[in-house]
């Protein structure tokens, strides 16, 4: 290994000593440091963080996939929440470092930001916000083993909390090659929960599957060894395949995924797009750089958005299919419909942003722009019939946008004609103070009534709604504006839809879906949400969405009431109760009068309410697809799947 390239612990500036005393204090202060602040290295100590310590592993596998010597990675989630990882690659160095006196193993998982150090010559996926490494993984567990096989021997380590349990044994001779991980998450660090959720792992894993073409990776959960739970993730097609994964549940317009592929000249960076056009109205573009999810984009999504719209412009006045004077048409209209991942690998990433998830790399603006012009142009010319499909599907686009920009120019003129811009329906509430107004939208009159007569007119305002709601899944903008539905919530919000959306003109600072606890009222908090997931988003990933939770049964005893929210609750009040006593469950709100609507779901003293929670946008579109969009199968399976967890509103 190049021991010069190791670079010595950065948390203090304590001169470099090669005794090994001092070494080790040093060590000691770096990790001590990650154990008095973790959220500085790894975001945070709930579950976020706790996933993240394997991601922080299993990126080091990965990274050996990368260099091309490892094919095979198996991570499991053993008894009492212990995670092993375990990959085929060369084996961790075990030599001895001549700055540390330490074996490099050790070094990786004792100095701070020594993994990734040395070695060097291939990509990288260590970056990103939170790209900490191993060390940091070491100092947050209550124990932590290493096992390495170079070839040659069998190497051990434990550490506990970041300290050595003993110095690095060698053991017996082994042919083989490769690393082990297996560690403890410290519960007191991760104070919150120490259980791994598996379908977290599950999606992160499988991302990491399609990004890296041909690696295999498996994942178990082998907490109940009655029921152990197997994942195999291959995918030759890598991205190409997770365009497919991604499309599997809308419908394509042309049979193939497109795929194109570069690398420069002096082999420092890689580009690979896939994408395929679906039926649906919206785009969905996902971006990597070094197989770090770059949500805030950056230089990448830039040069193929550019390029995409040159490109498609040019062919179609090539072709003919626009006329001289037709319109250009926009960007948002050629990627309607468009599933694209784009993932590209640098040797030097440059991550920018408060949460570094944006590429920074100005060369690979133009890269991606010169792929997309040579390589989709002549892809569009060997394809005419997709080539086809592709522009009438953004024509339609452009008229619809056309159509909505004049539904919104009408709704405007017509508002600004009327002197009472409110809708009739809405009762607004006094105050002008929107931090602390709420806005209840209330399905159905007679509840809205209750709704009316209980609540606190001085901060809370009701909406009532009745009749179908509109499907946004299945509409397009144009459809939004003007619908008699939405636009009373849009009015009474008073933020606007879509590009118009203006957070700061919110007139609640809490909106609040009440509706029955039946399947009606489920649809419609699911269309609501759908609504406002699609053209608010911001409302919902700033915490302003909430579910009122009514109960579902009033106990009377003694001329007392109690109400309870689930069946278990009733059970506990029946329980504490002597003698006989009166149940009575609520069918809809309809049959609570508005004092008790007061009492139960509307009073901020007592009042229960879910607050929405955004934690995946694409998990939450795919969420979203499924259960508003076309297709019965995957719904009713999701629904399925998720019976169980209807009390959990994370979307
Ligand atoms: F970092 C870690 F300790 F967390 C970790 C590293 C955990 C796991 C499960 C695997 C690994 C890992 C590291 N797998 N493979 C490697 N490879 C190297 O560290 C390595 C091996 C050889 C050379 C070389 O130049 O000969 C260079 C490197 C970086």
């Amino acid at each position: 290994m190049d021991n010069e390239k190791l670079v010595y612990g950065e948390a203090t500036n304590t001169k470099v000593e090669t005794d090994y005393n001092a070494d080790e204090i040093q060590v000691l202060e770096g990790l001590e440091a990650v154990r008095k602040r973790p959220g500085m290295y790894i975001g945070s100590t709930g579950p976020r963080g706790l996933h993240h310590l394997v991601y922080e592993i299993v990126d080091n596998s990965i990274d050996e996939a990368l260099a091309g010597y490892c094919t095979k990675i198996t991570v499991s989630i053993l008894p009492g929440n212990i995670i092993k990882v375990e990959d085929n690659g060369r084996g961790i160095p075990v030599g001895i470092n001549a700055k540390t006196g330490l074996p490099a193993v050790t070094v990786v998982f004792t100095v701070l930001h020594a993994g990734g150090k040395f070695g060097g010559g291939s990509y990288k996926v260590s970056g990103g916000l939170h790209g900490v490494g191993a060390s940091v993984v070491n100092a947050l567990s209550e124990w932590l083993e290493v096992k390495v096989c170079d070839g040659e021997y069998e190497y051990t380590q434990r550490f506990e909390r970041g300290h050595e349990c003993y110095k690095l044994k060698k053991g017996e001779k082994t042919s083989e090659r490769g690393t082990t991980v297996l560690f403890k998450a410290d519960s007191e660090i991760f104070q919150e929960t120490d259980v791994y959720e598996y379908d977290i792992l599950k999606t992160r894993l499988r991302e990491q599957s399609f990004l890296n073409a041909g690696i295999h990776i498996e994942l178990r959960d082998e907490r109940d060894s009655e029921n152990v739970i197997v994942n195999n993730f291959h995918y030759e097609g890598g991205i190409r395949s997770y365009v497919e994964h991604l499309n599997k549940r809308s419908n394509p317009i042309h049979p193939d995924v497109i795929y194109l592929a570069a690398s420069n000249a002096e082999d420092t960076a890689a580009v690979e797009i896939a994408m395929q056009y679906t039926d649906s109205y919206r785009e969905l573009m996902l971006s990597f750089a070094n197989n770090i999810n770059t949500v805030d984009g950056g230089t990448h999504v830039e040069g193929f958005k550019r390029s995409l719209t040159r490109v498609m412009n040019d062919y179609a006045r090539k072709f003919n299919k626009l006329k001289e004077n037709d319109e250009n048409l926009s960007g948002e209209d050629i990627r309607e419909g468009l599933c694209v991942v784009i993932s590209v690998k640098v040797k030097e990433a440059e991550f920018e942003g408060q949460t570094k998830t944006k590429l920074g790399n100005t060369e690979v603006r133009g890269m991606v722009d010169k792929l997309v012009s040579d390589k989709l142009m002549t892809f569009l010319e060997e394809n005419p019939g997709v080539a086809k499909t592709i522009f009438e599907k953004a024509l339609a686009s452009q008229r619809a946008r056309e159509a909505a920009r004049k539904a919104r120019e009408s709704v405007r003129r017509k508002s600004a004609l009327e002197s009472a811009k409110l809708p009739g329906k809405l009762a607004d509430c006094q105050s002008k103070d929107t931090s602390i107004t709420e806005i209840y939208i209330v399905e159905g009159d007679s509840a809205g009534g209750s709704a009316k007569g209980g609540r606190d007119r001085r901060y809370q305002a009701i909406l009532p709604l009745w009749g179908k709601m509109l499907n946004v899944e299945k509409a397009r903008a144009d459809k939004v504006y003007g619908n008699d539905k939405l636009m009373p919530v849009i009015t009474a919000l008073g933020c606007g839809i879509g590009d118009q959306f203006d957070i700061t003109k919110l007139r609640y600072n809490k909106v609040i879906i009440m509706a029955d606890a039946d399947v009606d009222g489920q649809h419609i908090r699911t269309l609501l949400l759908t609504f406002f997931f699609r053209y608010m988003r911001p409302l919902i990933e700033e915490g302003h969405i909430y579910i009122a939770q009514p109960p579902l049964y009033r106990i009377t005893h003694k001329k007392e009431h109690k109400y309870a929210y689930s069946d278990m609750e009733r059970d506990q009040i029946l329980a504490e109760i002597e003698g006989k006593s009166d149940i009575q469950r609520y069918k809809g709100l309809g049959e609570m009068d508005s004092e008790q609507l007061w009492e139960t779901t509307m009073n901020p003293e007592t009042r229960i309410m879910l607050r929405v929670e955004l934690h995946d946008a694409v998990e939450a579109d795919e969420t979203f697809s499924i259960l508003m969009g076309d297709s019965v199968e995957p719904r009713r399976e999701f629904i399925e799947q998720n019976a169980k967890y209807v009390q959990n509103l994370d979307i």
